[in-house]
């Protein structure tokens, strides 16, 4: 690691390298410093140009080193010895700058930016606010609106759009340091005081100071319970009204405040863990290192409803040319119209943003009824409803027409991916693909590993994930793989607690005060209650199958609740039919409001099958809905359906919308404690002994009786087992 300089006619090129991000790490601090003292104090050299090596620039301070007591030189130093240099500093952005990498780069008096490189201040995602002032140079550069939506999402900007809205002085499509170069000779001797931004006013807003309490209110309600959002807006108050020097202080506090706080630790957690998943290994010894992807240069969807659109539109935004298949001519018609609406909005929302290029790096979209155009397609996802003889027959059918190297991927949500594969001529390129709604834009692939797949299928299935700009996390096959099978039980939970007498709103605001994004009635509403009664009537928990005799609120031993099912067959399916637990302005109105109707239809049913309700706690709602869902995450580890507790956590941050300030549900079990959850769950199995979900798994006591080992050792725990990977 180092930093080091040429010079190149009187202007010497300093290059950050960090492999593989340049992440500014203590030593690299040091090294830059150094450089940049010794060009400042250089005769010969009269402009300077701070690029970072292997085509990106930096991707902030070095988050491995956050948790480390002894602490290295501030960048804040850095970067102010660089804005006060007497000789111009040029930034040549490759690749991104990030985080401190940005902030370095704000201290440069000149920035050029490669066309394809990104820049952004994203310390928020890490429970964090900018505390080398960024925040408070890039309101003085591009105003406090600009800054505001930058810093409390920590979204990335592209080139040109920061070349609009001011952050660079110019985008360049290739030779970057040498543009620099010339740049920095060109300004030689100019004055700097201008491009010195700590030194410049802030552009505010005429009433500024009504704009960010407003902002303060909506950034409350967009990311709630989450602290490091509203500390950006606390920042940029001090932007505005302090002095540069004591904004500096007030960024420092905060900073330092949420440095200490369980919320950047679990965001660190999420963070790596992200990163972790990429890295799966089978137990055959295979692994993300040894098996090589196949190149993905064209793919096929089969089936155009709400899925198939979505996955079309995230193939096309990647760039992979897609043929869409649908069964006849009417499906063909709506399904294209709605993949063109979907694709016209992706286009709109790029091009506000700048991206003129955009609309012709959209991959081709063919539509076609014939599946003789798949013969030549690299991969196949099918995404037709879940039906197993449907999806059988279509694999049998892809079978005998895809090229002998075609993997053929199912998106279902939890059939078996084996029997699909058993039709096949390839059952060893046959993968589970899992996709969230929408496809297009939720970050989660479950991508699910059957017991023919090849590590082969699954690395290129991994790799889709990542040209698709998506999570994969390898899971293996069971019935609703990993996410929705925790998920069933933590939704079943929050229908028993409505039978015992809380109404769907408190649940849901329990939850969502939580920190999820929806609560269960808001999700089951908004995603159709028909779907769950289709399948419950199919494999014969309710509607003609059911055993005659079998009573309405016991299924087996276990506890049953009705009451989904009564609803659907009272023709409330949730948003798109006006009504559901909640009712709607109209079928399809998204305005959920508590139904008077609901009420009296529930103490009907408590009377009918002599229900003792009671007064239940917001604690016992986020208990019961949330440990049942850990308790199966627990099962899940012990049935060796993931890995890892960390590809739990990913799953539920990236695809069901938990809050990924706690680190996702079993990171969170971490903190509340092992001890804690087991006594929680004995308690409630105890007084519900109808709802074997609530008993504490032997996972989950094994690792008390260990002591409540930190998560990273869990696997460690796991000893022999069955894994299904
Ligand atoms: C900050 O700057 C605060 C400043 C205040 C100062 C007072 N540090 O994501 P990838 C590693 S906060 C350390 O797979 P990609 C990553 O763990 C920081 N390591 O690649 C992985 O390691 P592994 C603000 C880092 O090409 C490897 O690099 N900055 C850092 O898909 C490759 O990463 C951010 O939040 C880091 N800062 O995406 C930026 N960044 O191979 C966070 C990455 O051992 N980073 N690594 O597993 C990113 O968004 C992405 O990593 C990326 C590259 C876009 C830079």
């Amino acid at each position: 690691m180092a930093a080091f300089s040429y010079i190149c006619d009187s202007v010497a090129v300093i290059t950050m390298s960090n492999p593989p991000v340049n992440a500014l790490s203590s030593a690299l601090i040091r090294a830059v410093q150094k450089a940049v003292e010794e060009a400042i104090g250089d005769f010969a050299v009269e402009a300077i140009v701070i690029r970072g090596d292997k085509g990106k620039f930096s991707a902030g301070a070095d988050i491995r080193e956050f948790n480390r007591l002894e602490r290295g030189p501030p960048l804040v130093s850095l970067i102010d010895l660089i804005e006060d240099s007497k000789k111009p500093v040029v930034a040549a952005i490759e690749g991104v700058a990030l985080g401190g990498g940005l902030e370095l780069a704000l201290g440069c008096h000149y920035r050029i930016a490669h066309a394809q490189a990104y820049v952004g201040l994203p310390e928020v995602l890490l429970g964090l606010v900018p505390a080398a002032g960024g925040a408070l140079r890039l309101p003085r550069l591009i105003g406090i609106s600009a800054t505001l939506s930058m810093i409390t999402t920590g979204k990335y900007v592209q080139a040109r759009e920061a070349l609009k809205l001011g952050i660079v002085d110019k985008v360049v499509g290739e030779n970057t340091v040498d543009e620099a170069i010339q740049l920095a000779k060109k300004v030689i001797g100019q004055p700097l005081g201008s491009r010195q931004l700590s030194t410049l006013p802030v552009q505010c807003p005429p009433n500024v100071e009504a704009f960010l309490d407003e902002a303060m209110v909506k950034v409350k309600k967009q990311f709630r319970g989450a602290q490091s959002p509203l500390a950006c807006v606390e920042v940029l108050r001090a932007a505005v009204q302090l002095p540069y020097l004591e904004g500096k202080k007030k960024e420092r506090e905060l900073f330092q405040f949420l440095y200490t706080t369980d919320q950047t630790r679990a965001q660190q957690y999420a963070f790596f863990a992200e990163r972790e998943v990429a890295k799966w290994t089978l137990p055959s010894g295979a692994s993300w290192k040894t098996a090589s992807p196949q190149p993905i240069r064209t793919a096929a969807v089969i089936g155009l409803g709400t899925m198939g659109r979505s996955i079309v539109t995230s193939l096309a935004k990647a760039k992979i040319p897609v043929i869409a298949l649908e069964q006849d001519k009417k499906q063909l018609d709506i399904g294209s119209k709605a993949v063109m609406s979907l694709l016209d909005r992706e286009i709109l929302k790029m091009e506000q943003l700048g991206h003129t290029e955009f609309t012709n790096s959209l991959g081709p979209v063919q539509f076609t009824l014939d599946y003789g155009k798949l013969r030549d397609v690299d991969i196949v996802i099918e995404a037709v409803f879940e039906n197993m003889a449907l999806k059988k027959e279509i694999f049998r059918h892809l079978s005998g027409i895809c090229k002998p190297e075609a993997f053929l991927c199912t998106n279902t949500s939890g059939l078996d991916i084996d029997e699909m594969a058993s039709v096949t001529n390839r059952p060893q390129m046959v993968i589970g693909t899992h996709f969230f709604s929408p496809a297009h834009i939720m970050k989660l692939l479950e991508v699910v590993h059957g017991h023919y797949t090849s590590s082969t299928t699954i690395s290129t299935a991994m790799r889709l994930a990542k040209m698709l700009g998506k999570v994969g996390v390898l899971v293996g096959n069971c019935p609703s793989f990993v996410g929705n099978r925790l998920m069933r039980l933590y939704v079943e939970q929050a229908v028993f607690l409505v039978e015992e007498g809380s109404k769907p709103e408190e649940i849901d605001r329990a939850l969502e005060d939580f920190g999820l994004a929806m609560g269960p009635f808001r999700m089951m509403d908004l995603a159709g209650l028909d779907i769950g009664w289709k399948a419950r009537t199919e494999i014969g928990l309710t509607g003609p199958k059911l055993p005659i005799g079998t009573p309405a609120r016991q299924r087996g031993s276990k506890r049953y609740s009705p009451l989904p099912d009564i609803l659907c067959e009272k023709g409330r399916f949730g948003q798109k039919s006006g009504q559901g637990w909640y009712k709607y302005e109209k079928s399809g109105g998204r305005n959920a409001m508590p139904d008077p109707w609901l009420y009296n239809f529930l103490s009907e049913y408590q009377r009918i099958h002599n229900l003792k309700t009671h007064y239940v706690t917001q604690e016992e709602i986020i208990e019961r809905c949330l440990y049942v869902l850990i308790n199966e995450g627990f099962k899940v580890l012990e049935d060796g359906i993931a890995s890892g507790p960390e590809d739990i956590d990913v799953i539920y941050n990236n695809g069901y919308g938990w809050p990924k300030y706690t680190g996702g549900p079993m990171y969170y079990a971490s903190i509340v404690g092992l001890p804690v959850v087991l006594t929680k769950l004995e308690k409630y199995y105890g007084a519900n002994p109808d709802i074997p979900d609530l008993k504490p798994s032997s996972f989950l006591k094994k690792l008390v009786s260990k002591g409540n080992p930190p998560l990273k050792e869990w696997r460690s725990h796991l000893g022999f087992q069955s894994s299904m990977l």
